[in-house]
């Protein structure tokens, strides 16, 4: 019988984040989040820039949503802030109403325009509030039991309409940029001189092990308060990133290669897909640093099944064993991390940022070593790059686009051979709808398939937009 590499019903779309486009930071109702306050506290470190206005989104979604039909978008991710919904963020503060309405808004639009809606609940922006009242993500109990209410506030008022969760987005970033390299909000640090608190040694696991809970709270709300009515889905996105060894002959580096990825990936897969503490590597290396899981916690984590594995996936690199003993501030399973081989042979080649490069032969190896390990189906819930170049380039220029256009292809590829060796991947979201606020990078990289004149905020299709959808069709037809 004649197959076709991707399914029929292969979901696909586009993905954004709430403080990277909505602006309207004052309007609606919104309390602050950790980004406001970290833009504004340094400019600096987040290139003068600051999501206040980003692509001003909170008026502009219907223009938006008229690019996701004019692309042919079936689905499309975006996150809820937190803060539009319980502005002061705890579970006895009250709800904002204009918030859930914008909410609606924007669900009830895409629904009208035939779109799929899938919504992440957390990406990275952290109402101050719970920030100021107990240390936010630092207080491991506090945080599981109020973003467990603002969960369940979320599925109450859009689960009629909303069938696909996202719990939380990449907790890695979260944890290691947020609480030991610094570079993230809330900004803390034992070791970035721009920082004056924090405790690397400590901070990145406690938070990890605040949020690997609160998302399984979430999924547990869900399962038994929700499931059977709503008939969603849920699921958390983790980061991707595959590690080879630098040298394929030395074992030591292959093991090497495992540790970063259990570092990277199982520290957060290996309880949530699997109820299992965390892998023994990171146990070896961290010691009492790392959390344990109580009974209590891990009846929690096996009442939190979820549906699928969402992965965010950009690049690879070799790894490389490094003699000795770890500092108490390693974070990555002391491994020396390289673009390059022992052969001088690069993973592929860089894209518009210096740490991304595309690799697709990697990205298939990576989905099938997913698969295996976690068994859920997969979806690739963030891919893409800048081309080249592009954060120099004028508008006529970034609209043609063929690195962004052939790295599609080659991740697409990539799925397709997965899926026969496999994998269960389901669905793709190409990062991102358009050029947004890139965290700490400021405007710099533009990772949009539509390019944002941010003087103007006025949108213009890149080429890779309007030809993902042929992309995808060519690939569902069987051969
Ligand atoms: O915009 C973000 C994209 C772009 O690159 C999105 O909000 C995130 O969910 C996601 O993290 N994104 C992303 N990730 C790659 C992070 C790798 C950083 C490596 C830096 C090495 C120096």
């Amino acid at each position: 019988m004649a197959t076709s590499v991707l399914p029929p019903d292969f979901e696909w779309g586009f993905a954004t984040a709430a403080y990277q486009i909505e602006g309207a930071v004052n309007e609606g109702g919104r309390g602050k989040c950790i980004w406001d306050t970290f833009c504004h506290l340094e400019p600096s470190r987040t290139k003068n820039a600051s999501g206040d206005i980003a692509c001003d989104h909170y008026h502009k979604f219907e223009e938006d949503f008229d690019l996701l039909s004019k692309y042919g978008a079936g689905a499309y991710r975006f996150s809820i802030a937190w803060s539009r919904i319980i502005p002061l963020g705890g579970r006895n503060d009250p709800i904002n109403e204009e918030g859930v309405s914008f909410y609606n808004q924007l669900i009830d639009s895409l629904l009208r325009r035939g779109i799929t809606p899938w919504v992440t609940l957390y990406h990275w922006d952290l109402p101050q509030a719970l920030h100021d009242r107990y240390g936010g993500w630092l207080d491991v109990q506090e945080i599981q039991k109020d973003f467990e209410r603002y969960a369940r506030v979320c599925y109450e008022k859009f689960g009629d309409r909303v069938k696909n969760w996202i719990t939380i987005n990449e907790p890695w970033i979260q944890a290691v940029y947020g609480y030991a390299t610094g570079g993230n909000a809330p900004g803390r640090s034992s070791t970035n001189p721009q920082c004056t608190e924090g405790d690397t040694a400590k901070e990145p696991w406690t938070v990890g092990k605040a949020l690997i809970m609160s998302h399984a709270r979430a999924v547990m709300a869900y399962n038994q308060d929700f499931r059977k009515v709503q008939q969603g889905a849920i699921g958390i996105s983790l980061n991707g990133d595959y590690y080879e060894p630098w040298d394929a002959m030395n074992s030591q580096d292959a093991e090497a290669a495992e540790r970063r990825m259990e570092f990277h990936i199982g520290w957060f897969a290996n309880p949530i897909f699997l109820a299992q503490d965390y892998p023994s590597s990171m146990r070896k290396q961290l010691g009492t640093r790392l959390p344990e899981f109580t009974e209590e916690d891990f009846a929690i984590l096996a009442a939190a099944e979820c549906d699928f594995y969402g992965m965010n996936y950009y690049t690879s690199q070799f790894a490389k064993h490094i003699d000795g003993e770890a500092p108490d501030t390693d974070v990555l399973g002391n491994v020396e991390e390289l673009q390059s081989n022992k052969d001088g042979v690069s993973v592929g080649p860089e894209s518009g940022v210096h740490w991304l490069r595309s690799c697709p032969a990697m990205f298939r190896k990576h989905l099938t070593r997913i698969h295996r390990l976690y068994k859920k189906p997969i979806y690739i819930t963030e891919n893409g790059c800048p081309c080249p170049g592009e954060d120099k380039m004028t508008k006529s220029e970034s609209i043609e686009d063929p690195f962004r256009l052939q790295y599609f292809k080659d991740h697409l590829d990539a799925i397709g051979k997965s899926r026969q060796d496999g994998a269960v991947i389901s669905g793709y979201f190409a990062w991102s709808l358009m050029d947004n606020l890139e965290w700490s990078d400021g405007f710099g990289p533009r990772f949009g398939v539509t390019y944002t004149d941010y003087e103007t905020l006025e949108r213009t299709p890149k080429k890779s937009a309007l030809l993902l959808q042929q992309l995808i069709a060519e690939r569902q037809k069987p051969v």
